[in-house]
């Protein structure tokens, strides 16, 4: 969807459908302004200038020739104490798609105007109800897939990360203090500290600021999910394996090599986890041209997915196929394993630092097969739930460009750089730090940031 966010005008009053589309319960129909009273008197059967603030109120929908459109509860809320920081109306309606489309008709016409995505949100960040990371995390805690999402984006939410960051600022400005005064005092500004303890304390600051850029993997795993590909020669059982893992018969399984020539994906939920799950067709020289081109979608899943599962038939003799496989496949993004252990094998050892051997037939093994695979995505253990974790692309850039910018004033201090030059690196820090909690950004940056949030939020 591609639109353009107007600037923030106050004076404005906007109004959005905050409940899912399709039939519920109730529909929420939100309102925020200078006018979301009055709006809301034109429409309601009830004294609504009369109101206290956050106060509930039952009562009837009028439209414009008077005829009753709904019993509805009206919430108020009055600036500055709602999420917008603006007065603010909530209609709760009977949740049936055209009552609530109806009711939001004739909030439009007595005056609201149709809000953008994220513009309640935009709303409360420009009134400084939230930071921006705070605003962001909104849309988190409302996508997060699984709970270990939910629980970062709610400690986001809760201000954890913005607190992180304004450690790392309030950190920096006092080395910046201390460069200042060199440079005004050259010869009294080497008693605030030495060239060793603003180095020692820089390097702490980098440290801190790296740990937290390095989660930014966790935080992937948390709010995208990882996929996971089955890769092998034809008749492994890589179609069985994928079954073994689903609990369920989502593959053809035969005993005719080149049964799967297609990618198949389906979701898999592996300790609170979200994984995609591909099934490949096997690979192995062929002239047919369907499989040729299943084979070349192998290839390339497993160039594009984030753990490899490399299934080998461990019963019989290792083929070319499947030697050559050993030899191709990335050993740090790869889970080697022995199928068909229910039948006598043989397993040549250590060949990969991940391995292990299991039956997709009668299925043992197939639990270590997820522990394993829990056990090389955290490499080092799951994140607690008090850990900090970087999820938003945008801030990762940020503090990433914080940290070169930090780089580079340790290293003109190593290099005995006079201060003047340190400080521009400086500014470019804490400018960096700033961007991430929402300070000095760009109209057109906070536009593509609530652009992506949902209607009525
Ligand atoms: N004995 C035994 N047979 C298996 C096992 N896994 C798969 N098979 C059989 O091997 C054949 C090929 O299986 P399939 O899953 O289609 O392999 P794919 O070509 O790698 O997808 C089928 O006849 C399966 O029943 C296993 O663990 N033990
Ligand atoms: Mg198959």
């Amino acid at each position: 969807m591609h639109f353009v966010h107007r600037p923030y005008i106050p004076e404005e009053t906007i109004a959005a459908i905050a409940t899912p589309p399709g039939e519920g319960g109730i529909s929420i129909i939100r309102i925020s302004g200078k006018h979301a009273l009055p709006v809301a008197a034109k429409i309601f059967t009830g004294p609504v200038f009369s109101y206290p603030s956050h106060t509930a109120h039952l009562g009837k929908i009028q439209d414009r020739t008077g005829h009753i459109l709904d019993e509805v509860l009206l919430l108020v809320m009055k600036n500055p104490k709602s999420f917008t920081g603006e007065d603010t109306v909530e209609i709760h309606c009977h949740g049936g798609t055209i009552v609530t489309k109806k009711i939001l008709e004739e909030v439009l016409w007595a005056g609201a105007r149709a809000a953008l995505p994220g513009e309640f949100s935009l709303k409360a960040f420009m009134n400084g109800k939230l930071d921006l990371t705070q605003a962001e995390a909104i849309q988190q805690v409302i996508s997060a897939k699984n709970e270990m999402a939910y629980a970062a984006a709610e400690q986001h939410l809760q201000g954890a990360l913005s607190k992180y960051i304004k450690r790392f600022q309030a950190k920096l400005l006092d080395v910046a203090a201390i460069l200042e005064a060199w440079v005004d005092f050259p010869e009294e500004g080497l008693e605030f500290a030495s060239q060793e303890e603003i180095l020692a304390s820089l390097s702490e600051i980098l440290e801190g600021m790296s740990t937290l850029s390095r989660s930014f993997y966790e935080g992937k795993i948390l709010h995208e999910g990882l996929s996971l590909c089955l890769i092998g020669p034809p008749n492994a059982g890589k179609s069985s394996l994928m079954n073994a893992m689903l609990g369920k018969e989502r593959a053809i399984v035969t005993e005719i090599a080149g049964t799967t020539r297609d990618l198949l994906e389906d979701h898999l939920w592996l300790g609170g986890l979200h994984f995609k799950l591909v099934d490949t067709a096997g690979i192995r020289e062929t002239q047919e041209r369907i499989e040729k081109e299943g084979i070349r979608r192998s290839f390339q899943a497993m160039e594009s997915c984030d753990l490899i599962l490399l299934v080998l038939d461990a019963s019989v003799p290792l083929s070319a196929e499947a030697l050559s496989l050993l030899q191709s496949t990335p050993k740090e993004k790869t889970l080697l394993i022995w199928n068909k252990a229910d039948l006598p094998h043989t397993i040549p050892p250590d060949l990969f630092p991940f391995s292990l051997s299991l039956s997709a037939l009668t299925g043992t093994g197939i639990d270590a097969l997820k522990a394993i695979i829990h056990k090389m995505i955290w490499k080092s253990g799951p994140p607690s739930k008090e850990e900090v974790l970087l999820t938003n692309i945008r801030h990762k850039e940020a503090l990433d460009r914080a940290i070169a910018a930090l780089q580079s004033i340790i290293q003109g201090l190593q290099e005995n750089l006079s201060p003047e030059f340190l400080s521009f690196d400086m500014r470019k820090a804490l400018f960096e730090l700033g961007t991430i909690l929402g300070m000095d950004i760009s109209e057109e940056i906070l536009t593509s940031i609530f652009s992506k949030f949902c209607v009525g939020k």
